[in-house]
């Protein structure tokens, strides 16, 4: 360690805790009113970058929610016909690619991830998400680079 200055010492420890290690899923959403993947796997705490691609012609979103906050969205839906557009999730016009950060909850569980365009949630458009212990290992590995 002799001839390191202190400083570069410091600004490389400090550069391997900046690095958050968010993960990005891609989501596709088609016009067969399905989410691919159809099951996504979350760490507690972890945060997600979620990238949602619109591969239909028709317009969907991808809101996350437990099962009471998805029957919210549908009444919401049902009220006003409004696309949703909250921290929750994204609608996503044809074509389009959206992106928006999730951080999960170490007491969420059973998660999931629907489609509020009218007749989509209930023709089966969601997506289930997992917060599992020991899942999107990833982030850990990328937080601490200079262990190896
Ligand atoms: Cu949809």
């Amino acid at each position: 360690m002799r001839g390191v200055p202190l400083a570069v010492l410091l600004a490389l420890a400090l550069a391997a805790c900046a690095s958050p290690g968010t993960r990005t899923i891609e989501v596709s959403m088609t016009d067969a009113l399905r989410f691919e993947p159809g099951t996504i796997e979350v760490a507690p705490g972890e945060t997600v970058l979620f990238e949602v691609t619109n591969d239909g012609q028709s317009v969907h979103e991808f809101l996350i929610g437990d099962e009471g906050e998805q029957a919210a969205f549908a009444e919401e839906m049902a009220d006003d016909g409004m696309a949703h557009d909250t921290d929750a999730g994204v609608s996503v016009e044809p074509g389009a690619t959206e992106t928006f950060e999730y951080t999960f909850d170490a007491g969420e569980v059973d998660l999931l991830a629907g489609c509020h365009e009218p007749g989509h949630y209930d023709g089966g458009m969601v997506a289930s998400i997992t917060v599992i212990e020991g899942s999107g290992g990833e982030r850990y590995r990328l937080a601490l680079p200079m262990e190896r």
